[in-house]
């Protein structure tokens, strides 16, 4: 069943999960029992199976025997897969049987391998779920009731099958099925800013997950949990070393590491990504240059992909960070990121792979606006790059700030396909500290109006190709698990790799219903609690917002990217600086980038350049990114400008703080060691959402002059 944002709530699963979801009360065994909770240490992400309390007498009886066709090594994984986790969904094994059918059978296969599943006739209904979908359905066979998940490949099966788990997990009813499932996006890919000597640059939970010094020998058990865990998602690629990238992750001997991770993953349809540093020509094959139109260039990567193909022959493609923070490219050598995008096209279009290309570029002889620049160099760029090229776009125009309007490019660039990069890890949202659940976040960019083709023309529908046709659709997340037992550092974290995973698969899913199933499959099916922690989850981004940056403001950081430093003024940039951004001085505050300031909403299209330009209709959320006020003034609320940003970060600190009492009062339905490594968290964030409220407002009042109004 796919449910639409506004669906979801007209349900009433937003409100009634307390009680009731999907016609089963919804009760954890814990609730039932008081025996004490089993402490967890979070490794097992949403895959716990958790006995989904009185739904499981249900489920009994539909899921009494399981038959997995085919015997490659993705059927192997679904058979295992079914049968732990029903075997701990329901308390008892169920047996498989090989072939004929029984009252109750969960029948799993395609037409390759199952002469079962061609026999049914699905391939119209089949054909429209495409090489990734699936259909997952309650029939009768041979006078049988049973459930079958079909798929057209293996790697498909493999979805339905955890989509089918995700139901039972999430108390569900499964008895009566009729879904239809495919992906609204081609790419959706894992970006691990793993370096070669194992550390991870933003990264907050632990080393790298990949073991150089071992590969390709011996192979981590984490090599294959974490590719389970992204099937499980339906995340189908991971670019798994940093975009500042090291030269030598293309060299002959960690290739054959990189082919040994790649084998474990295959089965999962995870497949292999790696970011070429574009000086590799020359720092790594010994050439005089890395000038893109320079034959001998453009031959070492081809001799390049070739390799990497014979070793890897799914090899996905290569991301690019380019001319960007230091990095080299091909304007290093008077060429266009086009040239730059296209040597690495050629070289592997006849393997069929891609290069995704950043478009995280912010040299300053473009404009003195950050903001304006990417737009700037990629916008006249459009239409020159080769068809296996896609340009990756943060969010924002900025850098994962914690509310960004959407990055102009989204419905600007036409002929070009463009790919969404956002970022799980939280480097701007408070890394693995706090409890920032970034479900909304994304929902806020997807459901932003760009008006390329009149109303409507919202981001997410710009990702998915239909308001200009795409060749290769896509979003990545930059999600750095790393070796801490529970792979994200803080619990909640983990809730921003689940969302990341849904919305690829769905841009258009609540995230209320992503926080809603995720809390079940990863804490509890009590409903009151799932309520409790849904609610949290829901509030945190804009809690994190109003005490850090609120109103708009942005970068107002310094190196570490965590604590305020809003006078932060000296870095080897002024755009790494704080007060290039928010500008404040006696007069006022803010960033004027109207038409009469310069210029940046004009890179939007119409009407959004108009809304966002004009001071009585920008929504106050982007007010000071977009302009510039004097202290004094009149906002919507009837305060004054300086009150309301006081107004903010006291509101902050309180919902900061609310956020803890509320998970202390969660204490016994949570198992108690999660649930004390989540308060610690909570009390660093409380701590810190005062220093942010103090530190904030009292620089600014050295500007604005006026007392800080005590919190109301
Ligand atoms: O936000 C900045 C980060 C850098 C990162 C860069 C990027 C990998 O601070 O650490 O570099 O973004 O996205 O390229």
């Amino acid at each position: 069943m796919k449910l639409s944002r506004r669906e979801f709530v007209a349900a009433g699963l937003a409100g009634a999960a307390g009680l009731c979801v999907g016609g089963y009360p919804t009760r954890s065994n814990a609730a039932e029992s008081k025996a004490p909770l089993p402490d967890e240490d979070g490794y097992r992400l949403w895959l716990r199976y958790a006995p989904p309390g009185d739904a499981a007498k249900i489920y009994r009886k539909v899921v009494q025997q399981i038959r997995v066709d085919g015997d490659s090594a993705t059927m192997v994984i679904i058979r295992d897969e079914l049968r732990s986790a029903i075997a701990a969904l329901l308390g008892n094994a169920v047996p498989r049987i090989e072939n004929g059918l029984a009252d109750g059978t969960v029948i799993v296969g395609t037409p390759g391998n199952s002469a079962l599943i061609r026999d049914l006739k699905w391939a119209a209904d089949l054909g429209a779920v495409g090489d990734e979908g699936f259909i997952i359905r309650s029939t009768r066979v041979g006078n049988k009731p049973v459930t079958v998940i079909a798929a057209n490949t293996e790697i498909g099966a493999l979805y339905g099958s955890f989509h089918f788990l995700r139901l039972m997990q999430t108390g569900r009813p499964i008895g009566k099925l009729d879904i239809a499932e495919r992906p609204a996006l081609q790419l959706r890919l894992m970006n691990h800013w793993d370096n070669p000597d194992g550390t991870i640059e933003r990264g907050y939970a632990g080393r790298s997950l990949w073991q150089w010094n071992e590969l390709p020998g011996k192979l981590s058990p984490r090599y294959a949990d974490y590719a389970r865990a992204c099937a499980s998602l339906g995340i189908n690629g991971a670019v798994i070393n940093n975009v500042n990238a090291d030269p030598r992750m293309l060299a002959p001997e960690t290739l054959r590491k990189v082919a040994a991770l790649a084998d474990v993953w295959r089965p999962y349809g995870v497949r292999m990504y790696l970011c070429a540093n574009f000086a590799a020509p020359v720092t790594l094959g010994g050439l005089a240059t890395a000038d893109p139109l320079d034959q001998k260039v453009a031959g070492w990567w081809k001799a390049k992909a070739d390799e990497i193909y014979g070793l890897v022959p799914d090899f996905g493609g290569f991301l690019v960070k380019a001319n960007s923070e230091g990095q080299p490219g091909p304007k290093t050598y008077g060429r266009t990121h086009a040239d730059g995008a296209n040597v690495l096209a050629d070289a592997l279009a006849p393997h069929k792979g891609n290069v995704i290309w950043r478009a995280f570029v912010y040299d300053d002889d473009i404009d003195p606006d950050r903001a304006k620049r990417a737009y700037i160099e990629f916008m006249r760029l459009d239409g020159k790059f080769r068809p296996n090229v896609v340009i990756q776009v943060k969010n924002g125009p900025i850098d994962f700030q914690p509310r960004e309007p959407f990055h102009p490019l989204f419905g600007g660039m036409k002929q070009t396909p463009v790919i969404a990069e956002i970022q799980a890890t939280q480097e701007y949202l408070g890394q693995a500290k706090h409890l920032v659940y970034l479900g909304t976040m994304w929902q806020e960019f997807f459901d932003s109006d760009t008006f390329a083709k009149g109303p409507g023309s919202t981001v997410a529908k710009v990702l998915v190709g239909r308001i200009h046709p795409s060749r290769i659709t896509g979003m990545v997340s930059v999600t750095n698990p790393g070796t801490d037992a529970n792979w994200c550092g803080h619990h909640f974290s983990q809730a921003n790799w689940y969302a990341f995973g849904r919305l690829a698969w769905n841009p258009e899913l609540p995230a209320e219903k992503i926080a809603d199933e995720w809390t079940r499959m990863t804490f509890t099916n009590d409903g009151k609690t799932v309520a409790v922690i849904r609610d949290m989850m829901m509030g945190s981004r804009e809690t994190f917002v109003n005490y850090t940056m609120p109103l708009g403001l942005h970068h107002m950081i310094g190196g570490d990217h965590y604590a305020p430093q809003p006078w932060n003024d000296r870095a080897p940039r002024a755009d790494w600086t704080a007060v290039y951004y928010h500008q404040a001085s006696t007069d006022g505050i803010g960033f004027d980038r109207t038409k009469r300031g310069d210029g940046a909403v004009a890179q939007y299209f119409p009407p959004v350049c108009d809304l966002f330009d004009d001071i009585s209709r920008c929504p106050e959320k982007f007010l000071l990114w977009f302009h510039r006020c004097a202290w004094d003034y009149r906002m919507k609320s009837g305060k004054i400008l300086w009150d309301e940003l006081c107004a903010k970060y006291h509101e902050g600190a309180k919902q900061a703080a609310a956020l803890q009492t509320t998970w202390q009062s969660l204490a016994g339905k949570i198992d108690p060691r999660r649930h004390k490594e989540v308060a610690d968290r909570l009390a660093i964030q409380v701590a810190d959402s005062a220093k942010w409220r103090d530190q904030i407002l009292q620089y600014f009042a050295g500007f604005s002059k006026r007392p800080i109004p005590p919190s109301s």
